[in-house]
């Protein structure tokens, strides 16, 4: 089924206007494209990442920092989603997690790293200059500060201090699902961006290059109020990310537990190399988990996007609202 465009006023891009494509009902849309270079991300917030892409792409520039500098950009947005303005764990703590990964298999991740604004470019920097994959914790802030990056101050965004403070109130931790989310106005409730699209808290983005190699990031706060020390799937290779250059790439957003489980965009990829579009691809890993739990399914949120080596690209969601 083709993707019905979305709706909402669109963000203008500078070198491309492109529309969310919706995944619409579990069914996902997919588009097909041979043009190089391209860049697709998560989420409504993935605009204005595309855009900050595009800039590196267009200038004939490596998908890698395509997808760092997409990355970026939305660490750098102090109230939103995914960096130091997210919401907070438990212990109201903003915690951040990060991976890229490049068309050499090479890859770096960061997860629970405190009071750094990118923890992309310290995976990247895990990758580039360690021997390791990922660095947790305050060893990953220690080696952020000793390559340079600066400590930022401990405080919440005052969104996330409101959130914080209405949640402490009954202190429930359930994960909802994103689509639920929307409808909510307390504290699980996404942050909106002045056209009324809505924030998530992480951003996935792959890329492919006018050379046709393939990078992928990931950068979130990971899911709300979750326990002090919680990593979900978005650093871990293979679960929030996973880039293969001879087949594709994959990412994916929500419900981190269940992305892990199944090794959600290593399945994607592999999937698109026995011959399937990203579209099936993603298809067929969201229904892995479905067939693993089918109740627990209805109560929650995933979603897959992929892209091949042609510059074919698709998504597929457990429930309806997943956009990129
Ligand atoms: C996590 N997958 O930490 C992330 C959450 C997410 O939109 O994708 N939120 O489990």
């Amino acid at each position: 089924m083709i993707n019905a465009m979305n709706r909402r006023k669109f963000l203008k891009l500078g070198a491309i206007t492109a529309p969310l494509l919706t995944v619409k009902n579990s069914v996902a849309g997919s588009l097909q494209t041979t043009t190089k270079p391209i860049v697709i991300s998560t989420w409504d917030s993935g605009m204005p990442v595309n855009e900050a892409a595009w800039k590196i792409l267009a200038a004939k520039g490596r998908a890698l920092d395509a997808v760092e500098a997409g990355a970026m950009h939305i660490e750098d947005q102090v109230d939103c989603c995914v960096g130091l303005g997210g919401y907070p764990d438990r212990d109201g703590i903003v915690t951040l997690d990060s991976c890229i990964m490049d068309e050499h298999a090479n890859c770096g991740a960061v997860a629970g790293i405190e009071r750094i604004k990118h923890p992309v470019s310290v995976a990247r920097k895990v990758m580039e200059k360690t021997p390791h994959v990922i660095l947790v914790g305050a060893g990953a802030q220690q080696f952020a500060v000793e390559n340079g990056f600066t400590l930022e101050s401990a405080g919440l965004s005052e969104s996330s201090k409101n959130a914080y403070t209405e949640w402490l109130k009954n202190s429930e931790y359930t994960p909802v699902i994103n689509i639920e989310r929307k409808k909510q106005n307390g504290p699980f409730a996404p942050k909106f961006f002045e056209d009324g699209s809505a924030n998530h808290d992480t951003m996935g983005l792959v890329a492919m290059d006018i050379h046709g190699n393939l990078s992928g990031a990931v950068t979130t706060s990971g899911m709300a109020f979750k326990l002090h020390g919680r990593v979900g799937d978005s650093p871990i290779i293979g679960a929030g990310l996973f880039v293969d250059n001879e087949i594709g790439a994959a990412t994916s957003s929500g419900t981190g537990e269940e992305v892990i489980r199944i090794c959600g965009t290593h399945l994607v990829v592999e999937f698109m190399r026995q011959g399937y579009s990203p579209e099936m691809a993603c298809k067929k890993a969201v229904q892995r988990i479905v067939n693993r739990d089918t109740e627990k399914a209805k109560t929650l949120q995933v979603g897959f996007l992929a892209m091949n080596k042609k510059g074919q690209y698709g998504a597929y969601a457990i429930q309806k609202g997943f956009v990129f």
